[in-house]
């Protein structure tokens, strides 16, 4: 694709951003505060609109419940609206309460089964108050140990449990089903993986989709591999963007390895399916527990346009022409030619011609958004992760 196409291409991507990479977060060992951080889901909104107003292709912000609850939801979008975002994707929430030890949808007991189908219920409302479409439901359960529960029991009362809920969907809403091989869970996980997860969505019907969390892959993963295979079948419904460098880190997509992220968006645009109207929504899933917030997550996004203007820029062409002549040098080298290309520029081009400044990250710590934050936002409780 030439410069002068990739910029209309890129001109229209959007990435949707997580409301908790606005909170406090940490590890098992600490979560560190920062000055300046959100108290509420008010202003995690906020935060996001700032992150949209210096990149211009954030518009949508994913809320997570019950860590976002709030009164009225009405309000809530409102406010969203108000600060130039909108409200995403609604994350459930199945691994803080401590009826779910030994499971959630999966569970032997009925009575707790029913309690984690009717969280969804309530996130259904929320979207239907808010103007979301997307349901995103993580599982966090499996087992510890051989012989704990009956495997194939727990896929049973998943698909029944996951029945239940896409019976609740309205028809423009959808299901995303996100896998993740391990934790918290190490024996088994009940959904590790895109197969499991695909098998549940087919069963379920076509308004379900699976996510694909960047993060949730043993290493050395083929990523890609499970991009094409997604989109062959078009189940791929979302991306969880992060890096991660030994476990489910939830770092800044695109640190550790920009090659992944570029041989993953390689794929989404051999598809054709960066497209807006693509059905593949293009979130990140990350904390910063160390990094300040709002620029962590202008890194991101500047990273995943990146890793996308790479791959808009290979020669399909040459591609085609050095793989169907068994050229294998040449046609690794036209991807390796696309990869080596220094994008900034091009990405430059494109923000200027949205009226923003060619350097988001530069802007933004010009604004002095941060110090009034850090100035204005004093007592309360501010967000933290699992808050
Ligand atoms: C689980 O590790 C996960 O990736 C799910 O998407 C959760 O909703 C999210 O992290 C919480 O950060
Ligand atoms: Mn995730």
């Amino acid at each position: 694709m030439t410069p002068a196409a990739a910029l209309v291409a890129l001109a229209d991507q959007t990435i949707e951003l997580p409301s908790w990479a606005f909170g406090n977060s940490g590890t098992r060992f600490k979560v560190f505060g920062q000055p300046g951080v959100a108290r509420d889901p008010f202003e995690k909104l906020e935060d996001a609109a700032m992150v949209h107003r210096y990149t211009g292709v954030t518009p949508a912000v994913s809320l997570h419940i019950p860590w976002d609850l709030v009164d009225d939801y009405g309000k809530l979008a409102a406010h969203a609206a108000d600060s130039g975002v909108r409200i995403g994707t609604i994350n459930s929430n199945l691994f803080q309460d401590d009826e779910y030890r030994l499971g959630s949808l999966t569970h032997a007991d009925p009575a707790v089964r029913r309690r984690a189908v009717e969280h969804h219920a309530q996130c259904i409302e929320v979207m239907r108050q808010t103007g979301s479409t997307d349901l995103k439901i993580w599982l966090p359960d499996g087992t510890n140990y051989p012989g704990q529960d009956d495997l194939r029991a727990r896929q049973d009362r998943l698909a029944d449990s996951l029945q239940q809920v896409y019976a609740m969907l309205d028809p423009d809403m959808r299901i995303l089903l996100e896998y993740k091989f391990f934790e918290p869970y190490f024996y088994a996980m009940d959904i590790p993986d895109w197969g499991t997860s695909l098998v549940h969505c087919l069963a379920l019907g076509e308004q379900a989709q699976v996510v694909l969390d960047t993060g949730h892959h043993a290493p050395g993963t083929n990523i890609e591999f499970i991009v094409v295979q997604l989109l062959r079948v078009g189940r791929l419904g979302a991306f969880d963007f992060n890096s991660r460098n030994y476990a489910d880190d939830d770092l800044i997509v695109g640190s550790a390895d920009p090659f992944q992220l570029f041989r993953i968006m390689n794929e989404i645009v051999a598809a054709d399916a960066l497209r807006p109207d693509s059905g593949v929504n293009f979130m990140l899933d990350q904390c910063h527990n160390i990094e300040p917030k709002i620029p962590g997550q202008i890194r991101s996004v500047v990273n995943v346009q990146e890793a996308t203007a790479k791959a808009l820029l290979v020669d399909r062409d040459a591609l085609a022409e050095a793989q169907t002549a068994g050229d294998v040098l040449g046609a690794h080298g036209v991807l390796m030619d696309a990869y080596s290309t220094d994008v900034r520029p091009l990405l430059a081009e494109l923000r200027e011609s949205k009226g923003l400044d060619p350097d988001p990250y530069a802007a933004y710590a010009r604004s002095g958004h941060q110090e009034r934050i850090a100035r204005e936002r004093v007592g309360g409780q501010q967000a933290s992760w699992g808050a």
